[in-house]
């Protein structure tokens, strides 16, 4: 059993540690189920708004709490890295020969960085406490990392459902440590979105006119990252040149004026080729290709199939004859999910008399 003296002194070298670790934020809170928020995915997955992640029914106990996953975990640090980028994500809007990625894309796969601090921090607490047991989490597991923040104190989670910090504004990836230290829980941080409904207004989509609720159908992240098949047709024209995922929404947030890309960590640094890149360059692609252009990227779990369908929703929507060449080429792809993506951005390109 630990002092609680030296528990909090503990809890204060472990924060300065994480700071040191490239963490910018980093909160403590319980283990023990929130009622509420518990009922509020569970209405969530009823509504079906998670659409074919069916990963997110099948351990909804677990997700649903964090003893619902590990009955021992005492407490849950709550960690944040900031991947602020270095102008405006918005800027390649609407240009015809550019595709977008999503700002947390554009650089090497955020998982690995963030796991490999959050063990880090692990094995500087076991050190010191070995009687002690954790787990460490980044993104895959089934725990809700966003409420888990927002009740450690570390941000809150505004309209759009993304948690936002008043220094870091929307761009942080988060982590989780589950301990069986009982840590001092910190003070839930208070929603500060206010009458503002930027976000809700900037979505293409309309994906959470219920603001707080995101129905993942509607969303382009969600569409472009998760949604295997052909995109359904009233939201390919609302891709516009977004081809992995989309920051529309947390771009536009007023809070992001505090947020500096000199506290980005350092090896979450945009790939020069992925910021502006030219559709073209994609087209192209076949599978080999694609791995290698995309080694070491979140873009490559995606894989050749969904991202070329991806360009060629955005080659659609581009007005641009120059790409109808390649894209006439993909009519005849042996997918049959890029053919019809194919087919369905020539029409766009040259439409008939
Ligand atoms: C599934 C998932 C997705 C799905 C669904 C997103 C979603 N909003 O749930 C899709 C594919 C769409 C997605 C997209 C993105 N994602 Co994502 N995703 C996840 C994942 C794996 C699980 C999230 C989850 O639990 N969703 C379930 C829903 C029910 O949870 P929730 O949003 O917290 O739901 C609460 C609210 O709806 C609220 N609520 C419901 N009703 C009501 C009513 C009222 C009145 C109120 C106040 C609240 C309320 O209560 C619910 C329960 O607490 C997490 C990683 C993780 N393990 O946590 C990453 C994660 C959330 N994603 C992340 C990112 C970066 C993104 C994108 C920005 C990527 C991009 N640029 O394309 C987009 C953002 C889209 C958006 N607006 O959310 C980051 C977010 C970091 C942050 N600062 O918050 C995470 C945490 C990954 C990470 N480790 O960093 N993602
Ligand atoms: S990521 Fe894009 S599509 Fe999804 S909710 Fe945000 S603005 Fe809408
Ligand atoms: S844009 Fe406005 S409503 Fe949306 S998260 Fe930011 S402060 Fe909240």
């Amino acid at each position: 059993m630990v002092k609680a003296a030296s528990l909090e002194g503990l809890q204060a070298a472990l924060r300065e540690k994480a700071r040191e670790l490239g963490f910018v934020a980093c909160g403590f809170t319980g283990a023990g189920t929130d009622p509420l928020r518990a009922e509020r995915f569970e209405e969530w997955l009823g509504e079906g708004r998670h659409g074919s992640m069916e990963w997110m029914e099948s351990r909804k106990v677990q997700r649903a709490s964090p003893q619902g996953l590990w009955p021992e975990a005492q407490s849950v640090i709550a960690l944040g890295m900031s991947y602020a980028p270095d102008g405006d994500p918005l800027a390649l809007e609407g240009d015809a020969e550019k595709a977008r990625i999503s700002v947390y894309a554009q650089g090497r796969d955020y998982h690995d960085i963030v796991k490999k601090a959050l063990k880090a921090l692990a094995r500087w607490l076991i050190e010191r406490e070995p009687e002690s047991e954790l787990k460490v989490f980044v993104d895959t597991a089934p725990v809700m990392e966003k409420p888990l923040g927002q009740a450690a104190g570390i941000g809150w989670q505004g309209k759009h459902t993304n948690l936002v910090s008043r220094e870091h504004g929307s761009w942080l990836f988060l982590g989780a440590i589950y301990s069986t230290l009982p840590f001092a829980p910190d003070e839930t941080h208070r929603d500060l979105c206010g009458n503002c409904r930027a976000c809700q207004d900037a979505c293409p989509t309309d994906a959470f006119p219920t603001p707080y609720k995101l129905d993942a159908r509607r969303c382009i992240s969600y569409l472009t990252i998760e949604h295997k098949g052909p995109i359904p047709e009233e939201f390919r024209e609302a891709l516009g040149n977004r081809i992995y995922g989309c920051d529309d929404c947390l771009a536009v947030c007023p809070w992001n004026k505090f947020a500096d890309a000199a506290h980005r960590h350092i090896k979450l640094a945009p790939r020069e080729k992925l910021t502006a890149p030219r559709l073209a360059e994609f087209l192209d692609f076949d599978d080999a290709g694609f791995r290698q252009f995309f080694s070491g990227s979140p873009i490559k779990r995606v894989g050749r199939d969904r991202f070329v369908r991806n360009c060629l929703y955005a080659a659609g929507n581009s007005g641009n004859g120059a790409l109808a060449a390649q894209v006439e080429k993909l009519r005849c792809d042996p997918n049959p999910v890029v053919a019809e993506a194919a087919d369905w951005a020539a029409a766009r390109l040259s439409p008939s008399p």
